[in-house]
Parts: C-alpha cells; sequence; structure tokens
C-alpha cells in the first residue's frame, strides 16, 4: 500500500513544456483543474500528498515520476534524458531525502522514471530516446543490491516504456499489443487494451484500485470484468503535453 505521493505543482510555464504529440494547445486554468483533481483523489485514497513548489524554469517539472524511482529501499536520483529536464533533479533530492536513502544515475548514462516499470523485485527498464543502454545498466546494478531482478527491452512506438506497460495488481499488467509479446512479461498475466485505446495502458494502481484516463470505454469495461476498480480521470490537457497518470506523482509505500 501507498502511503504517500510527491507531487509538484505545474508552473504556467508547464503549457509550453515538452511535447511530441500534436492535440493543440494545452489549457492552464483546466491542467491545473486536472491536477488538483488527481492529487485530491491519491488523498482520498489515503495518501500523504506532498506538493512541492511549481518551478516555473522547468515547464515538465510536475512529472515527478521522470526524475527519480522510490523503492522501499531506496531512492534513486535519475539523469532525465531531455536536456532541458535534468535540472530538475536537483529540485527533487531534499523531499527524497527525508524518506529514503539516496543514490544517483551518472554521466555519461540517461535515464527517465516513466521507463522504468518496477513489479515485486522485478525491474525492467526500457530504452528509449530518453532511457539510454548506460542509463538501465547503472539503474538495475544499483537496485540488484537489493535483490532486483533486471530486465532491459526496447521501447515500442512511445515516449516512455509505462506509455504501454503498468501493472494493475502484483501479477497483472495492463499492456498495449505491442508489448504482449515481450519474454520479460511472460510470467505475468497481461490484459490487453483495446486497438485504438493504446493511451489508456497508462494507469496507476493504488491501493486497489486503478486510476484511469476517462474517454476509455473499451478499457474500463476490459478492467471491470476483470474484477478491477477503476476510477476515470480526466487528463485531456496533461496528454497535450505527453503526460497520463503514472508520471504525475512519485509514490511512496
Ligand atoms: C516530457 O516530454 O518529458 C514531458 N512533456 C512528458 C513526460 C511524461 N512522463 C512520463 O510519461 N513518465
Amino acid at each position: 500500500m501507498y502511503t504517500r505521493a510527491i507531487v509538484r505543482r505545474p508552473a504556467s510555464s508547464s503549457v509550453r513544456g515538452l511535447t511530441t504529440v500534436d492535440l493543440g494547445q494545452a489549457d492552464y486554468k483546466l491542467l491545473i483543474e486536472q491536477y488538483e483533481n488527481y492529487t485530491g483523489t491519491l488523498e482520498r485514497l489515503g495518501l500523504n500528498v506532498i506538493e512541492l513548489a511549481a518551478l516555473e524554469e522547468y515547464p515538465d517539472a510536475y512529472f515527478t515520476e521522470d526524475v527519480a524511482i522510490v523503492t522501499p529501499e531506496i531512492a534513486v536520483i535519475m539523469r532525465p534524458g531531455a536536456t532541458e529536464r535534468r535540472g530538475e533533479t536537483a529540485q527533487i533530492i531534499d523531499a527524497l531525502a527525508n524518506h529514503r536513502r539516496l543514490d544517483f544515475i551518472n554521466e555519461p548514462a540517461t535515464i527517465d522514471g516513466g521507463d522504468v516499470l518496477i513489479v515485486k523485485k522485478h525491474c525492467i527498464v526500457g530504452l528509449s530516446e530518453r532511457t539510454n543502454q548506460q542509463g538501465a545498466e547503472q539503474l538495475c546494478t544499483i537496485l540488484e543490491n537489493y535483490g532486483y531482478k533486471r530486465d532491459i527491452v526496447n521501447v515500442p512506438e512511445a515516449l516512455h516504456f509505462k506509455s504501454s506497460v503498468n501493472f494493475i495488481d502484483s501479477r497483472t499488467l495492463l499492456v498495449t499489443q505491442t508489448c504482449y509479446w515481450l519474454d520479460c512479461l511472460a510470467l505475468y498475466k497481461k490484459l490487453v487494451v483495446p486497438e485504438g485505446e493504446e493511451y489508456a495502458a497508462n494507469v496507476v494502481w493504488i491501493n486497489g484500485k486503478v486510476l484511469m484516463p476517462a474517454g476509455y470505454p473499451g478499457t474500463q469495461r476490459l478492467l471491470e470484468e476483470n474484477g478491477f476498480q477503476t476510477i476515470e480521470m480526466p487528463v485531456s490537457e496533461i496528454s497535450k503535453m505527453d503526460g497520463g497518470l503514472t508520471c504525475l506523482s512519485l509514490r511512496l509505500t
């Protein structure tokens, strides 16, 4: 169970952050509403939400998931693949140092937290435009000290690995069709999002509920029919910035 989440309030510059999708200009007021709905939902699910101050100079800094990974044993500060985002890491260290011992990824490695899926003691890192082999190796080597098994895979057709694969309980993953056959996922039960609903693979498990983006009825039906309780979250503005539900927080047990 999670007890805390570290989030960062989106700055007004957030609507000018990095994006690869062509969904139009994000509306700041609506983006804030969607962010507050998200943090409010985490609070209702029992989490102590630690909100860090907005950072105007880093438009993407509210995607806190990308700058660190947190396990019960340690927090590892990433070295983000986008140079524009690299300075965000210094801004998260104090918040994490209160809760975990810290380790760091060092150059020339690059790695975004969005490319790291940890399910119990299994760490899967996706190689992407943001995450290179050295980044994956450095993280896996740190986590092996704590008994984590490693897998490193290529990220297919998406910004991050977790755009396409997420856990919905400790044995079950929600995946896009392209990730269904990955060898390292063979031991998991997998639900596949319907064609055309690939964005809905980015869900986040919070204490027995699955938070999912609003407007993906096929995925919602699939989850509910398999016994998962869903909460729909409006994320239109966040998706315009290439973001999803996992990247809005760092969750701590
Ligand atoms: C970026 O391009 O870095 C941000 N605009 C979006 C980051 C989304 N993070 C994630 O999926 N983990």
